[in-house]
């Protein structure tokens, strides 16, 4: 009996390990702006410690709107995200995929993965490690710069590279005056990770992290 209790102990534990990082949206909503994404980092993810990998993202998507993650990435390293149905029987939705830098500016998007499927698939090799912002939004609701221009143009299929000029992240806006629509989506990821330390980047809670960082050095310094 008890044998049988620690084999299968271990086998949860190998399971769960395989499973990497998972963040679930839940009932709160991510913004869709810098100040207002969601942070992943490891105190907000749920599964395996021992396997740092990010390798999906949960979430609703309500009409007219976008959730915005920021995430980790590694110099030289290849990050794709995907979006997948996992419902059974599975319903296809109409999702659109964006990728900004630390500073909010568009480098690769998507709508449709092909002319056959509505989901969405970037991909991009990090150019520095650290923080990124990933966006998702519905058909047609689509990034705009702080001077209102549209980042991307507004291409069904391929990979999207941000127009020539575009700046930074500043609103949303629907492309095409119709009205997106809500859906719940997977997003499936490779090459990311969580942010190596709580809330890197989100305004009042970096803040906090800051100060906790220093209260730690302090306290270093205070034993040795
Ligand atoms: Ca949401
Ligand atoms: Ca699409
Ligand atoms: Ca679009």
């Amino acid at each position: 009996m008890k044998k049988l209790l620690i084999a299968t102990t271990l086998c949860l534990f190998s399971a769960s390990s395989a499973m990497a990082f998972t963040y679930t949206e839940g009932s709160g909503d991510s913004g869709e702006l810098i100040p207002s994404a969601t942070i992943i980092d490891f105190t907000n993810v749920t599964s395996s410690p021992t396997d740092p990998s990010l390798t999906s993202i949960i979430g609703n998507m309500t009409s007219d709107n976008a959730d915005l993650f920021g995430i980790f990435l590694t110099a030289g390293q290849l990050f794709t995200a995907t979006t997948i149905v996992t419902t059974a029987p599975p319903v296809a939705y109409d999702s659109q995929l964006f990728l900004f830098d630390a500073q909010g500016f568009g480098i690769v998007a998507n709508d449709n993965l092909l002319n056959a499927t509505t989901l969405s698939s970037i991909s991009f090799t990090a150019t520095t490690t650290g923080i990124y912002y990933l966006g998702i939004s519905g058909f047609n609701y689509d990034p705009r710069d702080t001077a209102g221009n549209f980042i991307f143009a507004d291409t069904r299929t391929g990979p999207i590279s941000p127009n020539s000029g575009a700046g930074a992240l500043g609103s949303w806006a629907n492309n095409t005056g119709t009205t997106s629509t809500a859906f719940s989506y997977n997003i499936a990821l490779t090459g990311a990770s969580p942010a190596p330390e709580p809330a890197m980047g989100g305004g009042l809670l970096a803040f906090a992290g800051l100060g906790v960082a220093s209260a730690f050095r302090k306290k270093r310094q205070v034993n040795s």
